[in-house]
């Protein structure tokens, strides 16, 4: 078998390299064996995207897929893993190198495009027809450096040099129609593979291309430039991945992009349903219902209306009767970015058919509200389109037939807040759907140690299908399984230490505790406490150098929005926190700072398995799930955080007494912040007021960019949403004093590792299996499709 596959390998190999296995490039390696994996499924693939086609198919539309690396996950799946490794090192080839060639498939900024990811993961394991539809982006989030502290941004062309796992599928393109150009859209195809099934599912990625190559004409009278403008404006449509977050820079660009994939899914969704159910589009939401993540893909609901209208000649009515049972919306933040909105004029400019069908929804929905005796007030405040912009979320709330928080907690905030006005009319449309991640990747995958372990225990690997089977041995191991815990969490941190010395150059010690904070950089999600804490903690060391305080490690990987200069001023403090802490004599390496540049899915499948403590921290009321707290919690790290999102109910799954819980709860915070003073807090608990001072009295340097001062102002000035908007003052008393306590519980071995497994064997919950059968049971109406 193995003699077999080093075979197939190596044939792939050469066909790529055009030389031998052995002088192939690792990078060549990775090219051959990726083929070859392809190569191993391509049967599957196909009988799956048939099967799946003549059924009811649920499609999951998504501006963001944040897929991370494939061919170790597509290995694991097929339990090829090990025989590979041995294959390989038939040529004297080690696995390990090759999978560091793989670039990360960063088509996401974070926690929406991740939970794509996993999602699709779940849905081929749980042997489900749905498929992915988004954008092929040529540059994926841009690749972070830092510069003396300053983050900096640089293209992620992740594809260059050849991805094996798209394919290009030329035959079914699509053309998407605006008013000022038409562009081809190209089909690349993903496989995902499920694990324990020969399901193979697919992510269907866009690609922007022109109709003609470029103008001949124009090249040949030497015009050069004039002979691309065309193609290359074409092109941008697909060329990068929207940093997003707080700037709308290019508004035209991002609408363009948002309809373009929207267009050619939904033609292609149509067709298909012509294919196989006939001409007659009446039943089309029997077989097709779609999934809209977040407000980005909006615009196919007036592009689906103008599909069956105008291509099909249905009737409002019938056309707007298949529309509202199509789609279901899922909300992912209820920040304001969240509820898009669009002046008309560049609808108008784009798309005026689409306009006037937005105009039409527009001024039916008033009708219909008027009806149903709301007040102007109201009825204007819901309106698709007023003041002359077309909010998108209001469209996807009053075209969907379900509608979706990710968390308990944020479903009540949008039913009680957010969304209030739509709750109230249709509140059966409402629903939660708590997150969840993929225990085949952010497990089975990520740490095989432990994988092991409770493959060992559990006597099978049935728990990667079905995590919830852990629950049955919390209480049922014997002392040496904590033992256990303790030696893979050990061995995992050495792995770590060393990527960490090699990645970043900075020294950490395994025996320390690894405290980790990793996610997007956003003033609700605190990273600013966490390094105040940092700072407090070194001025305390500083006070009596020799204290004993147990040795910490604490680690940050975060990128912040190219034009969220607050966000970026806070990676600059902590990475001049970094500075001082590290290379103090006093400190002794006591405490150390590790900022991982260039977060991304990879680097958190090195971190994740090395953690003791996940950091979960934001202001409450303002995470709408997290998801790396689901993912440290399965890999046995604790809980420290505030009671939002989905740590209230990692917290009822885990118990008190397994978890740190600090700070204001989102049901005081109103009152607390009423006749909140920070000056109180800076001048009356221990250790504030020297750690913000430090910000401006020369402790530490921002290179005069004048942005510790912002910082500094933005905490202790009334801004025009008040002094220090996301309480980090309010709640540090008490975040230092859990976080304290959490370091000195550590000490007991057997305690933690008693607390670590409760975590791990409690996290079935947060399996995405979980959430998706949830969806497909209760949203998406939908059935397994098996492939023999
Ligand atoms: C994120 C939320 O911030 C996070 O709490 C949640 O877990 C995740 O979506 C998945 O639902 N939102 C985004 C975004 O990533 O771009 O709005």
């Amino acid at each position: 078998m193995t003699q077999d596959l080093a075979s197939a390998i190596a044939f792939q190999v050469r066909s790529t390299s055009g030389r031998s296995v052995t002088a192939s490039t690792p990078m060549e390696v990775w090219q051959g064996l990726s083929a070859s994996v392809v190569g191993r499924i391509a049967d599957d693939w196909q009988a799956t995207d048939a099967a799946y086609k003549a059924g009811r198919q649920e499609h999951y539309f998504s501006a963001e897929f944040l897929m991370g690396r494939a061919l170790l996950n597509n290995l694991s799946n097929l339990g090829l893993v090990n025989e590979t490794r041995e294959a390989l090192a038939n040529f004297g080839i080690d696995l390990s190198q090759v999978l560091e060639q793989e670039p990360d498939a960063a088509l996401g900024n974070g926690g929406l495009g991740r939970l794509a990811a996993c999602f699709l993961d779940s849905c081929a394991t749980l042997e489900l027809p749905v498929t992915g539809y988004g954008i092929l982006y040529r540059y994926g989030l841009f690749k972070q450096l830092f510069d003396n502290g300053f983050q900096t941004e640089h293209p992620d062309p992740w594809m260059e040099e050849g991805y094996p796992f798209v394919i290009r599928r030329q035959e079914q393109q699509r053309i998407v129609r605006y008013a000022d150009m038409w562009v081809r859209a190209i089909p690349h195809d993903m496989p995902i593979t499920g694990y324990g099934t020969r399901n193979v599912g697919t992510l269907r990625l866009w690609k922007a291309e022109p109709m003609e190559q470029f103008d001949y004409q124009a090249f040949n009278s030497q015009r050069f430039t004039d002979a691309i403008v065309e193609r290359e404006r074409t092109s941008d449509i697909s060329r990068v991945l929207y940093p997003n977050d707080t700037t709308f820079e290019g508004k035209v660009l991002r609408v363009r992009q948002q309809y373009f994939f929207c267009s050619a899914s939904l033609q292609e969704i149509v067709d298909n349903y012509i294919e196989h159910h006939g001409q007659d589009l009446t039943d089309f939401a029997k077989y097709n219902s779609i999934q809209l993540n977040d407000t980005h893909p909006v615009l196919s609901i007036p592009e689906l209306m103008r599909i069956l209208l105008d291509d099909h000649g249905m009737g409002w009515e019938q056309a707007w009767q298949i529309v509202t049972h199509t789609f279901a919306y899922t909300n992912h933040t209820v920040l304001a970015e969240a509820l898009e909105k669009w002046e008309m004029q560049i609808f108008d400019r784009l798309f005026p058919r689409i306009c006037e069908i937005v105009r039409e929804i527009d001024r039916r929905f008033r009708e219909d509200m008027n009806k149903r005796g709301l007040d102007a007030s109201t009825i204007e405040y819901m309106a698709p389109v007023s003041g002359n912009q077309v909010r998108m979320a209001w469209i996807a709330c009053y075209a969907s037939y379900s509608i979706n928080g990710v968390a308990a907690l944020h479903t009540e905030i949008i039913k009680r807040e957010t969304l209030k006005e739509w709750y109230a009319i249709w509140p059966q449309r409402f629903n939660n759907k708590t997150n969840g991640v993929t225990p085949r990747r952010w497990l089975n995958q990520c740490n095989p140690r432990l994988a092991a372990l409770l493959t060992e225990v559990t006597g099978s690997d049935a728990w990667v299908k079905d995590l919830a089977v852990l629950a049955d041995y919390t209480d049922s191991v014997d002392d040496s399984v904590y033992d256990r815990i303790n030696e893979i969490k050990h061995a995992n941190k050495a792995d770590f230490a060393a990527w960490v010395a090699e990645r970043e150059g900075v020294e950490i010690d395994p025996d320390a505790i690894f405290d980790v904070q990793i996610k997007r950089l956003h003033e609700y999600k605190r990273q600013l406490l966490n390094a105040f804490y940092i700072l407090d903690l070194y001025f305390r060391i500083k006070d009596d150098p020799t204290v004993d305080v147990p040795k910490r490690v604490f680690i940050f990987g975060a990128k912040a929005a190219p034009g969220y200069l607050r966000a970026k001023a806070i990676i600059k403090f902590i990475n001049e926190v970094a500075r001082l802490v590290n290379n103090d004599d006093d400190i002794d390496g006591r405490i150390k700072v590790v900022f991982v540049h260039n977060y991304n899915v990879s680097p958190a499948e090195h971190i994740i398995p090395a953690a003791d403590v996940s950091e979960q921290i934001s202001m409450a009321g303002k995470e709408a799930s997290g998801t790396s707290n689901m993912k440290f919690m399965m890999n046995g790290a604790l809980t420290l955080g505030t009671l939002d999102g989905a740590n209230v109910e990692i917290l009822d799954a885990v118990g008190d007494e397994n978890s740190y819980i600090f700070g204001a709860t989102e049901e005081q915070l109103p009152s607390l912040k009423r006749d909140y003073d920070p000056r109180w807090h800076y001048e009356n608990v221990p250790g504030l007021k020297r750690v913000i001072d430090a910000l401006t009295d020369g402790t530490l340097d921002d290179n005069g960019s004048g942005w510790f001062h912002d910082l500094r102002q933005s905490l202790m000035e009334p801004g025009w949403e008040g002094p220090d908007v996301y309480y980090v003052l309010g709640d540090f008393a008490s975040y230092r004093d859990v976080k304290d306590k959490m370091a000195a519980d550590h000490a007991d071995a057997h305690g933690w590792a008693r607390k670590a497994w409760v975590n791990v064997t409690k996290s079935g919950r947060f399996s995405s299996d979980r959430t998706i059968r949830d969806y497909a049971e209760q949203v998406w109406k939908l059935e397994p499709v098996r492939v023999e």
